[in-house]
């Protein structure tokens, strides 16, 4: 079993702490607690940098290894690091799992050293019309993030 982590953070308030686990080749499960977020859907990703020098905005774009355009978690079409969207409830807390083979823990393609990002506003999946819609979601500003690390 191999653990990952990564605490979130932001000037905003917004705090929490994902925990990803993965058993061999298996998927990877996600498990997360945020707090101090509006009410509603998230988008929440993989971006393909640990950097925060310039706060989430140097985490880059979302992570991408095989040059797809955006997408919904179940799409064939998509980011590895499209995770969708989380659902926060009226009192600013979210509390999710989410299972998913794109975000392997070991090997080349793995998220560890990466970053997880909670944005303002819904992800659309790719599927909104805007310009947008087929690299990011136009799931709005980095409400915060997270650099994923090595768990004991
Ligand atoms: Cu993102
Ligand atoms: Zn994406």
């Amino acid at each position: 079993m191999v653990k990952g982590v990564a605490v979130l953070g932001s000037s905003e308030g917004v705090k929490g702490t994902i925990n990803f686990t993965q058993e061999g080749d298996g998927p990877t499960t996600v498990t997360g607690s945020i707090s101090g977020l509006k009410p509603g859907l998230h988008g929440f990703h993989v971006h393909e940098f640990g950097d925060t020098t310039n706060g989430c905005l140097s985490t880059g774009p979302h992570f991408n290894p095989d040059g797809k355009h955006h997408g919904a978690p179940e799409d064939e079409i998509r980011h590895a690091g499209d995770l969708g969207n989380i659902t926060v409830g009226d009192d600013g807390t979210a509390n999710f799992t989410i299972i998913d083979k794109q975000i392997p823990l070991t090997g080349p393609q793995s998220i560890i050293g990466r970053a997880v990002v909670v944005h303002a506003d819904p992800d659309d999946l790719g599927k909104g019309g805007h310009e947008l819609s087929k690299s990011t979601g136009n799931a709005g500003g980095r409400a915060a993030c997270g650099i994923i690390g090595l768990q004991n």
